[in-house]
């Protein structure tokens, strides 16, 4: 029970406390985390005034064109986490393979995969982005971990969370224990707790979806969707509001501050292209479905638990539906009809 107000140090510190044989490493590992996200929050906070908008002359692993702060802001990751002796190697959206650290740097128990800055499009318009991360429990004796290594099941998450720069800048972070947010309060460099065990209302009135896809999705999706559509007059009986912010962070946030269900589903288009989904499972899903079932809410592929899906690719994509436990459940259920 922490009281709000508590700094995300003192947290983290408790936190450790729950760890049979903790040696520190995981308090030092969440303070590296957010020693780099609160340098992301000035950088974001600041903008063109230091050159970070626009597009970067390069593309990544997935053929998407880089944003200049896609790459600075993986840059500011892997140099918080790689120093301190806390992480065995780190994954990232915008690196190809996975990274080990150089040579005589010391080496630690975690393994950490991330999204530096989720939603990255929307940078340059001035709306909310974010930092996804998943903390993962390194092989025992592996000098440098492999891909095969992060293959590990959402189950097996020790920790996860997301930062969003948004008008405040918010850590939310779970340990496995209840959801908790905490407030960057700028005048002391701290985050601090300003929401704990925090709940996701089980039925809501708002989804989130990308319609200018409806008419590739499949026929599950397009029969939950025009059921919100049809509102009081259809067979849901009530009106639906709709919200997308292209920013999954911002959008989860959504959902934990007033419930809400976001769906990415698969679709015709995606199929066509060999895709399996548009969202990465090790570094999206994974973490914000551990976020949502820790705050009582659901995350499936529309047919699966994400927890439970075994990875087999470093940047595999998912099906995405997680929020208010009930319309998730809608979903699904119109899924496996
Ligand atoms: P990104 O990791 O390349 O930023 O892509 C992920 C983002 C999510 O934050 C968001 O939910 C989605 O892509 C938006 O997709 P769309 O461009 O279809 O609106
Ligand atoms: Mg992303």
């Amino acid at each position: 029970m922490y009281q709000i107000g508590t700094t995300l140090t003192q947290y983290i510190i408790e936190e450790q406390h729950t760890f049979a044989g903790a040696r520190g490493q995981f308090t030092g590992l969440l303070n590296d985390i957010a020693t780099a996200c609160k340098k992301l929050a000035s950088l974001t906070k600041k903008g063109a005034l230091v050159g970070v908008l626009g597009t970067a002359n390069s593309e990544n692993v997935q053929g998407e064109i880089q944003k200049k702060m896609d790459i600075i802001s993986n840059d500011v990751f892997i140099e918080a986490l790689e120093n301190n002796g806390h992480v065995a190697a780190l994954a990232s959206e915008e690196m190809e393979t996975v990274y080990n650290l150089k040579v005589g740097k010391p080496r630690g128990s975690y393994l950490v995969t991330f999204d530096p800055l989720d939603g990255s499009s929307n940078m340059d318009v001035n709306v909310s982005v974010g930092t996804i991360f998943s903390i993962l429990r390194a092989p025992v004796g592996i000098e440098n971990p492999s891909a095969e290594d992060f293959l590990q099941a959402g189950t097996q998450q020790v920790a996860a969370g997301y930062c969003l720069y948004g008008p405040s800048t918010i850590m939310v972070l779970t340990t496995g224990r209840g959801v908790s947010m905490f407030t960057l309060d700028s005048s002391c460099g701290e985050f601090i707790l300003t929401r704990d065990h925090v709940k996701i209302p089980e039925d809501t009135k708002e989804f989130a979806i990308n319609v200018s896809n409806q008419r590739h999705w499949e026929l599950p999706m397009q029969r939950y969707i025009q059921e919100c559509i049809e509102g009081k007059e259809g067979v849901r009986g009530k009106d639906f509001n709709m919200r997308w912010v292209a920013s999954m962070v911002a959008e989860v946030h959504r959902i934990l501050t007033r419930g809400g269900v976001f769906m990415y589903p698969m679709d015709e288009k995606m199929r066509k292209a060999g895709k399996e989904g548009k969202l990465r499972l090790l570094y999206e899903a994974n973490p914000m479905g551990m976020v949502i079932e820790q705050a009582g809410g659901l995350a499936s592929t529309g047919r699966e638990r994400i927890l439970e899906l075994q990875p087999y690719a470093l940047h595999q994509r998912v099906p995405v539906v997680l929020g208010s436990k009930n319309e998730v459940q809608r979903v699904v259920d119109y899924h496996l009809a």
